[in-house]
């Protein structure tokens, strides 16, 4: 059978990749292919939604250029809720430029990416250096690169021969690279005759995703789970406003009901999938 009818335990076994087998291995452990992402910008809303979400996701992703009142405390605490609740944390950088700079703002700056992040990604738009470049600091610490195939925006111009790119890019580096951030799944995509790609398992980390909402006011464009997961074959669903609101302060009990729902939504459709 394809990955795509498989368990999440099944690929977690046959990955070569040991922040993908992680963060499987944790998806299967808490039945839960969900990532909130916490977009907010005061240390204490961004640590205090973390705790209230943390049961219910096997994945935290961070914009931690956004936290205004940042140091590397918050990072400890970041550390301790992973601890403490069982998730990866998914640090989405989007780097995009040379291998040497990249390299420096992955490892060093003032947020020292590399050291707690498990997961990070890049655009493919600079070439295979990009990879090289991340994979310097990143594969010696154990970590795992995601590539940005696609996007959830309107008029996004990561389609077509770009997107059969990236997955090229990701095939050639199979030791780093282990999955994408697209709208689909991307195994066997943009395969030559000579590309070996039976057993192929990228895993689909999807964002742009809402049940209550079909995008916002910014060129968002928002899919439900079923459509995503089961529809579209992708692995992990990421939802950010669509269970926080609007940021501020935070509503635990709301906040909570919010993360249970997409958490059901999510693994039914992963169910649904693989025909269970
Ligand atoms: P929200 O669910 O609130 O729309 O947030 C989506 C999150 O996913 C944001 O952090 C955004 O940076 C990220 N994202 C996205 O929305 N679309 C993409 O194609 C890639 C992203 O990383």
């Amino acid at each position: 059978s394809s990955p795509r009818t498989q368990t999440y335990a099944q690929r977690a076994a046959k990955n070569p990749n040991a922040a993908a087998r992680a963060l499987l291995e944790v998806i299967e452990r808490k039945k839960s292919n969900l990532c909130v992402s916490v977009d907010v910008t005061k240390r204490d809303e961004f640590l205090n939604i973390i705790d209230t979400v943390g049961p219910y996701v096997c994945l935290i992703k961070t914009h931690v250029d956004i936290i205004e009142d940042f140091d590397l405390s918050v990072i400890e605490y970041l550390k301790e809720l992973s601890a403490k609740h069982d998730f990866l944390i998914f640090e989405d950088r989007k780097f995009a430029d040379i291998g040497n700079t990249v390299a420096l703002q992955y490892s060093g700056g003032v947020h020292k990416i590399a050291s707690w992040s498990h997961i990070t990604n890049a655009h493919p738009v600079p070439g295979p250096s990009i990879i090289t470049g991340l994979a310097s600091v990143g594969k010696p610490l154990g970590r795992g690169l995601l590539l940005l195939a696609e996007m959830s925006t309107k008029g996004s111009l990561a389609t077509g021969a770009y997107t059969e790119e990236a997955v090229r890019m990701a095939r050639a580096h199979r030791d780093f690279v282990f999955g994408f951030i697209a709208q689909r799944r991307m195994d066997g995509v943009g395969a030559t005759d000579t590309d070996d790609v039976a057993d192929e398992d990228f895993l689909i980390l999807t964002p742009g995703v809402g049940l209550d909402s079909r995008g916002d006011a910014m060129g968002q464009q928002y899919r439900t789970p079923k459509e995503v997961v089961t529809e579209s074959g992708c692995d992990v669903i990421i939802v950010g406003r669509g269970i926080y609101g609007k940021g501020g302060s935070v509503d635990v009990q709301a906040v909570q009901a919010q993360a249970e729902r997409y958490r059901k939504e999510g693994w039914a459709a992963y169910l649904e999938r693989i025909g269970q």
